[in-house]
């Protein structure tokens, strides 16, 4: 499939605090993020899909394509433009097999092996990191650094993303490592205003050299 993965937002409400994800998503969104993931953990089927339906209309009037974080019956209930998966959801092999060619399917990558074997399986992109320090998620390896991200892109064909710490500070560096994107929550959805940070984000990642 293709796809632009240069600004890519991933969502997590508990950053959020009091403010509204849906607002927060579209602001995101008018600001020119290029594809968002659903990420929930801790939240019932029902409302997973709600929220799904909820957000796959709104990325859809912005004509970005809307993955859904492990869940492949939430990605199929709301029709979404695909999935993303780590080693312990179901088996990428599975899951490709389930959504077939068309849908996008993602997977998560700490490393070379795990970056060779996302490939072979059928990924579309990889998802790498965590680059730099996250308070985001609980990880308990290293941060890779743009060299870590550097020599998993060079393992592969197929698209690599960074995530992990990535803002304003550190994404033309994210850049130079060759990688054809950046995921990003807190560095969009901690800002005061994500509109306004997703279109830095993006001159940044557009200017040459
Ligand atoms: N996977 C690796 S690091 C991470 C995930 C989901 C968290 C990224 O969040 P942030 O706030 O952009 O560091
Ligand atoms: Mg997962």
């Amino acid at each position: 499939m293709n796809c632009d993965y240069s600004l890519y937002l991933v969502t997590d409400r508990a950053i959020l605090g009091d403010r509204d994800l849906y607002q927060a998503v579209e602001a995101a969104l008018r600001g020119g993020v290029t594809l968002v993931q659903l990420r929930e953990k801790q939240i019932s089927s029902r409302d997973f899909y709600q929220i799904a339906l909820t957000l796959k209309d709104l990325t859809s009037k912005y004509d970005v394509p809307l993955l859904i974080n492990d869940r492949l019956d939430i990605a199929m209930a709301v029709d979404a433009g695909g999935i993303h998966i780590g080693r312990e959801d179901l088996p990428l092999k599975v899951v490709r097999n389930i959504l077939g060619p068309q849908k996008i399917v993602g997977y998560s990558v700490s490393n070379i092996d795990e970056a060779v074997y996302g490939e072979r399986n059928g990924a579309d992109y990889l998802g790498a990191g965590p680059v730099y320090t996250t308070t985001t998620k609980a990880v308990t390896i290293e941060p890779l650094g743009v060299e870590g991200l550097r020599s998993i892109k060079k393992s592969v064909s197929i698209p690599v993303v960074g995530i992990g710490g990535i803002n304003l500070n550190n994404v033309r560096e994210v850049k130079k490592s060759g990688a054809d994107g950046v995921s990003i929550i807190s560095g969009i959805l901690g800002s005061f205003d994500p509109a306004r940070t997703s279109r830095k984000l993006c001159d940044a990642w557009q200017k040459k050299g």
